[in-house]
């Protein structure tokens, strides 16, 4: 890192004690930006990279309900809106008990970042909770949201703050939140929340988005070097939202997904994953990996090592935060891996980013490979400005292009900085100066 930079770095650490996966988050995008502060002393002067790592507000509350048995049930809740330079705060909310400042902060940071390369007004934030709905019944989980959102509604709205889903989040918990929402304001105000269900102010393409964009993302790297999807063999951490929609997009490409999983363990299966079943174990009857296997012959349960260990061409980590490791990395590059591109936020370790380079296996970064889901719940909040909604083709298109257009830039922003082929410098520098820019024309806020 620079060492002015490595200054500020300390600084972030000092301010923000124990955030591990903040700091990470910060590192991985101030590594990048060495060569941007020399040729801008603008940003300098205007302290501009210290603004970006404090948040604008931080919100924290308390969030109580009362569980099937009766008894009441304490939660934390968050909401971190980190930067509204480009637009109103835009991100997801996150349910999982491994939820504190720390993670919600290298989220909203993230999504800064990201939010600008997709080129549409939108700022970063992100929230949640440590609240658990692994196990809950649909009448828990409602009361839960209904409470979260007795609390956040009176931060949010379609031109402060738009939140949407991630891990925990999908759409039953949009709509018991965009119901408390709308309860409490007595406002049907569409756009202060996206992923909304499609009868209800919903985009066609929001639910598929994510996975389909980072697929779409692929496609472009795949190309440039002259290839396609055509017979690759693909893995696929996790089989949430990300997870499945991927699948989907690959299968139609003509790639074949090899393993899957969960947090309780890997699946694989050598002529692909039937979608069709893994949708029914998991978006109906919200099962494990382990019923997805006792209903496919061919399947096996992973027992030791993880999904890494499956050798493939494409890897698409997809589930959560340092995920995939140094040593995954390694056996990855071994087993003969050309492209890993992050599904999910943050899921490689710098540690394993540094081996895939080496190793000469072409790396892209979250920020910009699963920015197509954040910039479709842009698309959402344009049609209900509009009061108008578009059809999936159109949409899926818009989202094509969209991604097109993040893969030329990060290329054309390493070049520009002579570091060619470097996706996260691309990433990294292309979406700083987006919104660095846009604080410079708004002066000291
Ligand atoms: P889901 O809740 O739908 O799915 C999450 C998947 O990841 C599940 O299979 C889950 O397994 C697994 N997982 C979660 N936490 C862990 C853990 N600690 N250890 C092992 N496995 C885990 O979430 P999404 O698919 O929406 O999100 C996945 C990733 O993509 C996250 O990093 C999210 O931030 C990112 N993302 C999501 C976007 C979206 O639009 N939804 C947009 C951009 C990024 P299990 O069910 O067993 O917990
Ligand atoms: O990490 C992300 O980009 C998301 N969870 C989606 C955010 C959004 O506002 O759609």
């Amino acid at each position: 890192m620079d060492s002015s930079l490595q200054v500020l770095f300390d600084q972030v650490v000092g301010r923000n004690p124990g955030e591990a996966e903040f700091h990470q988050a910060v590192a991985e995008v101030l590594e990048s930006l060495g060569p941007v502060v020399t040729k801008h002393p603008e940003y300098t002067d205007a302290a501009v990279i210290q603004r970006l790592c404090e948040p604008e507000r931080q919100i924290i509350f308390r969030v109580p309900w009362v569980d099937d048995r009766g008894d009441v049930q304490i939660n934390r809740g968050f909401r971190v809106e980190f930067s509204s330079a480009l637009g109103p705060y835009k991100g997801g909310l996150r349910f999982h008990p491994t939820v504190y400042l720390g993670i919600v902060k290298f989220l909203g940071f993230e999504q800064i970042f990201k939010n600008a390369l997709t080129g549409l007004p939108i700022g970063g934030g992100k929230g949640g909770s440590d609240f658990d709905p692994k196990g809950r019944s649909d009448g828990e989980v409602m009361r839960f949201c209904q409470s979260f959102m007795t609390e956040l509604y009176r931060h949010i709205g379609e031109y402060t703050d738009v939140p949407a889903g991630d891990i925990g989040v999908g759409g039953r918990e949009i709509g018991y939140l965009f119901g408390q929402y709308k309860r409490i304001t007595n406002r049907y105000e569409s756009g202060m929340l996206t992923g909304k269900g499609l009868t209800w102010g919903g985009s066609q393409v929001r639910k598929e988005a994510t996975g389909y964009g980072t697929v779409f993302f692929v496609e472009e790297m795949l190309k440039a070097a002259g290839e396609s999807y055509d017979g690759k063999r693909v893995v696929v951490s996790g089989s949430g939202n990300v997870a499945i929609y991927a699948i989907e997009k690959i299968t139609q490409l003509g790639g074949t997904v090899v393993a899957v999983s969960d947090s309780s363990g890997y699946v694989v299966e050598e002529s692909g994953i039937d979608l069709a079943t893994l949708k029914d174990v998991k978006e109906v009857e919200r099962g494990r990996v382990g019923d997805y296997v006792a209903r496919r012959p061919d399947a096996r349960l992973g027992t030791s090592g993880s999904l890494w260990d499956v050798p493939t061409d494409i890897a698409l980590p997809c589930a959560t935060q340092n995920e995939l490791d140094e040593a995954a990395a390694a056996t990855l590059a071994s087993n003969g891996c050309r492209i890993v591109a992050e599904g999910a936020n943050m899921p490689t370790t710098s540690a394993a980013i540094r081996v895939l380079g080496d190793a000469g296996v072409l790396f892209a970064p979250g920020k910009a490979a699963n920015a197509g889901g954040v910039a479709t719940s842009a698309l959402e909040m344009q049609q209900n400005a509009s009061r108008d909604s578009w059809t999936f083709e159109h949409t899926e298109r818009r989202l094509d292009e969209i991604m097109r257009g993040i893969h030329d830039r990060c290329l054309a922003t390493a070049d520009e900085y002579g570091l060619p082929g470097d996706y996260v410098a691309g990433a990294n520098i292309a979406g700083f100066i987006h919104v660095a820019d846009a604080m410079l024309a708004l002066g000291l806020i």
